[in-house]
Parts: structure tokens; C-alpha cells; sequence
């Protein structure tokens, strides 16, 4: 008998063991909106805490305090580790969605697994943490599953055209299941897109769309369609994830797309690391091309994204240039990753000097600033982009190194810094218009960059530096060294354009 209690001990301590390793984070709590949640927003309620249903699948059933305050009794939430130093949706801004009345009981679920099946969102794919599902699930009652997106106009009435259907009639393969599937032809070119549940006679609904964060807040789906080929979109509503599939042969090289020139993926817009169409280097990692430019926009103002394995660099809106017909512009895209702490470190987007958008231009940034979570600790105001106290110098002062090389140093003393940690920051060109930094971003324009994590020690110098060409971004204590740049990059007001051309 004794043994055999020892034994069991054993096993459960060895149980533990795996568990604890397996955890994503020490602890993982729901946190959401009140009044469903109650407190709403605690990061760590003991009330909330999650428990390990087993297969690192954590979960809790709540009662909801009260109606969810959005649409069709929306509410919001996320996984948080207690401290907001880790989330799931990873990104600060973005949250899964739920929907309750007030008493409902609602099973509150996170798979912090790896699926590989093809579906996103999936854990370690775009960044993500784990999936994110509510049982019932949040479309639960929903008439039809529809697509809007850049190939309708986002017409989320016309609820049969793009329609999804769990019928079990191919190319569905089981009725009622809840994974509703579609297939459908579209013109060579590249689209955003979203999945929108139709309630009753309701058009589909963007307060419950499903994104490339899921059933969720978060940027558009993608759809690059190559050819005449159909694409076929699988969603499974049970989880809020969507799969694509085609029989076009998928394009691996780079592609630098703009609506400036062509938003089609293919030889027309592919970049090269040959040494030739503009490429400076054959073989080096950079690749690139001169374009010209047939579909100037009104504002004089363009943006260039670069297609890889369908990804898109930057991730969220475009990388910006000043634009007119007839005009080259030099698209440059570094697909090698640079190990000195400044995000993007890898898959960086930029353009030929002649071109650039650089702060101070008309039109353009205004200036380069920091923000985030962290700036009320310093004396300023959190999350104002273009907070004085926060803005970035390239004059050779405040810790600058070299005045004019676009690289832009703020340097906040060690008198007035206090220990943070937890804390969220990302770069701005003055206004929302314009960020900077970020894994997958860069200098972005119209875009919503994800922010980056801030811990600092107490007492001593912090020093943020912005390269405002590259759009990467860093900080360090007391100082932090310049960015690692490309030898190509041409900042050298010395070299004339047509030399790299
Ligand atoms: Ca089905
Ligand atoms: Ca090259
Ligand atoms: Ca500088």
C-alpha cells in the first residue's frame, strides 16, 4: 500500500513537472470586457484563471455578470499571463471575441498548440500565441458565412455570391459541422478580405468578422490569386480559423506590389538578387527593382508592399514614396535578419533616396517620436503619437550619433527613469498616419504597426534611435548602438540614384 502511494506521488509530481514545462506562461488568466467580465480588465483576477484541460488546451466556464456591450452581445478578451507581459492575441491593441447575455455561461477556451494543418490563425504563424474559441461558439446561430473583401467592393449585403455553405454538397465534405466551404475564380491580383457571419436577414456583420487574429480584432485576410485556377476557403466557425487552397502554382520569389505600378503577383512585379533590374548585389539577400510608375495617386503619395510566401512586408498598410507618372522608384527588400535588437530584424522594405518619404517632408511625418504605455511613468501622456517630450533628434545631440544620417536618437536620462516592465512601445512619424518599427513592418504609412515590449531598470539612461529609411526601431540603457544598415542603402547624398539604376 505504501508503495504504491509513493509511486502515485511520483507519477503526479512527474505530471506537474510536464505540465509546468508545457505552460506557455506561469500562470494564464481570461481577462474582458465588463460587465460579462467582473472585474472587466484585470489581468490577473484569481477568479479568471485558467486550468489546463489537458493537451495544453487551457480553459474556464464563466457566468457572465452581465450582457456583452457590442453588437449581438459582443464582448471582448484575451489570454493574459498576470502581467500583460505576455497576451494571447499577442499584439496589445487586439482582442478575441465572445458573445453572452447576462448569466449565460460561456467556456472560455485557448489552444496554445501548434496545429500545422494549414488553418490560420495558428500558434507561432504571423506571430500568434495560441487560438482563441468560446463554446457556444461566438457565430452560433448565424444564418449564412459570407466573404467581403477587395473583389466585391466589401459588399457585405449580397449575402450569395461569396456565400460558404456547411451542406455537406462539394466541395463541402460534411454537413453540419460547423467548417462551411466555398470555391470561387477571381482575377489575377491580390485582395483583402474578411469572413462576416449574416444574423437573420441582417448583412454580415463586421463587429463579429473573422480576421487574420480569428474571430477577433485584426488585420484583413489575404487572398493572391495567380491564375484562372478556382480557391477553394475552408472556415471552421467552431474556432474561427479559415484555410485556402488552390491549385495554382504558388509564387516563392518576392513581389513587390502598388497599385502604383501593378498589385499582381508574377514576373511583372518580381524583385531579383542578381545583379540586375536595379539589384545592386547579385546574391547578397537584398532583393530589388525599378519600377515605373503608370497609376500615380492624387496625393502624390504611394505604397509598395513586398509579397513573400504570402506574407506581405509591411504587414499593415504600405511602405510610403512620393509618386508620379513616369517616374522609377527602386524597391529594396533584405530578407537577411540583422541580430542588434531593432525590429524588423528581417524582411526590411525601403526605397531609393529620390523617393523617399522622410520626416519633415510635405505631406509626410512631421518628425519621429516614441510612444506606448510607458510614457505617463516618464512625465508625458501615453499613446499620444506626437508628444513633444517624446520626439526624436537627427542633429547630432541628445545621444545622436551622426547628425542628417536619418538614424534619430532620443535619450531619456536615468534621473527620471523608473523600473518598468511590461510595458508596450512603437515609433510614430508624429500622427497615427505614420509608425515605426515592429517585427514584419518597418516605416509604414495607414498602417497599425503591433506594439513592442518595454522593461527597464531604474536609474539609468534609456535611448530609443528610429532609422527613419528602414523604419527599424530599438532602444537600450544607458545607449544602444546605431542600427546595422545595408551597404546598399544609399543615404549618401554623394551617390546619385541612376548609379544603383
Ligand atoms: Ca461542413
Ligand atoms: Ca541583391
Ligand atoms: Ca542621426
Amino acid at each position: 500500500m505504501q508503495t504504491t502511494k509513493l509511486t502515485l506521488t511520483v507519477a503526479a509530481l512527474a505530471a506537474v513537472a510536464a505540465v509546468a514545462t508545457a505552460q506557455p506562461w506561469a500562470n494564464n488568466y481570461a481577462v474582458g470586457d465588463g460587465p460579462v467580465f467582473n472585474p472587466g480588465w484585470d489581468p490577473a483576477a484569481p477568479a479568471y484563471l485558467m486550468t489546463n484541460l489537458g493537451g495544453n488546451v487551457y480553459g474556464i466556464d464563466i457566468v457572465a455578470g452581465g450582457n456583452g456591450p457590442g453588437a449581438y452581445n459582443r464582448f471582448q478578451w484575451k489570454v493574459s499571463d498576470g502581467t500583460w507581459s505576455n497576451t494571447a492575441p499577442s499584439n496589445g491593441p487586439e482582442n478575441a471575441y465572445g458573445r453572452a447575455t447576462s448569466g449565460a455561461t460561456v467556456s472560455l477556451r485557448c489552444d496554445f498548440n501548434a496545429q500545422g494543418d494549414g488553418f490560420i490563425p495558428d500558434k507561432g504563424v504571423n506571430g500568434q500565441n495560441g487560438i482563441l474559441y468560446t463554446i457556444p461558439k461566438v457565430w452560433d446561430g448565424a444564418a449564412k458565412v459570407i466573404l467581403a473583401g477587395d473583389f466585391n467592393g466589401w459588399n457585405n449585403a449580397t449575402t450569395s455570391t461569396y456565400e460558404l455553405k456547411d451542406d455537406g454538397v462539394a466541395p463541402d465534405a460534411t454537413a453540419g459541422d460547423g467548417f462551411y466551404t466555398g470555391q470561387f475564380t477571381f482575377t489575377p491580383g491580390t485582395y483583402g478580405f474578411l469572413v462576416l457571419p449574416v444574423f437573420g436577414s441582417d448583412p454580415g456583420s463586421w463587429d463579429l468578422k473573422l480576421s487574420q487574429r480569428g474571430i477577433a480584432d485584426g488585420g484583413n485576410l489575404q487572398l493572391v490569386v495567380t491564375g484562372s485556377d478556382p480557391y477553394k476557403f475552408t472556415v471552421d466557425t467552431n474556432k474561427g480559423r479559415i484555410k485556402i487552397e488552390s491549385t495554382a502554382p504558388p509564387i516563392t520569389y518576392p513581389c513587390a506590389l502598388s497599385s502604383a505600378w501593378s498589385t499582381v503577383p508574377g514576373t511583372a512585379t518580381q524583385l531579383f538578387d542578381d545583379g540586375t533590374n536595379g539589384d545592386a548585389v547579385s546574391g547578397d539577400g537584398i532583393y530589388s527593382r525599378v519600377f515605373t510608375v503608370t497609376n500615380a495617386s492624387g496625393s502624390g503619395i504611394d505604397t509598395v508592399n513586398v509579397l513573400h510566401n504570402s506574407n506581405t512586408y509591411p504587414a499593415t498598410g504600405g511602405y510610403p514614396f512620393t509618386s508620379a507618372n513616369g517616374v522609377s522608384v527602386l524597391v529594396s527588400y533584405d530578407t537577411n535578419t540583422y541580430a542588434d535588437g531593432f525590429q524588423p530584424a528581417t524582411k526590411i522594405v525601403w526605397v531609393n533616396a529620390s523617393r523617399r518619404l522622410l520626416p519633415g517632408d510635405p505631406n509626410g511625418p512631421t518628425g519621429v517620436h516614441v510612444t506606448g504605455d510607458f510614457v505617463a511613468d516618464l512625465g508625458g501622456s501615453n499613446w499620444n503619437p506626437g508628444d513633444p517630450l517624446t520626439q526624436l533628434v537627427d542633429d547630432g545631440t541628445n545621444g545622436d550619433s551622426t547628425a542628417g544620417d536619418r538614424i534619430y536618437t532620443i535619450t531619456f536620462p536615468g534621473a527620471i527613469v523608473p523600473a518598468m516592465s511590461g510595458k508596450n512601445w512603437k515609433g510614430t512619424g508624429g500622427s497615427w498616419t505614420w509608425q515605426y518599427g515592429s517585427p514584419d513592418n518597418g516605416f509604414t504609412r495607414s498602417g497599425n504597426n503591433p506594439t513592442m515590449p518595454l522593461n527597464t531598470t531604474a536609474g539609468t539612461d534609456l535611448q530609443f534611435k528610429i532609422d527613419a529609411i528602414t523604419g527599424r526601431a530599438g532602444y537600450g540603457q544607458p545607449t544602444v548602438a546605431n542600427p546595422t544598415r545595408p551597404a546598399v542603402l544609399n543615404n549618401n547624398a554623394a551617390v546619385a540614384d541612376w548609379q544603383l539604376f
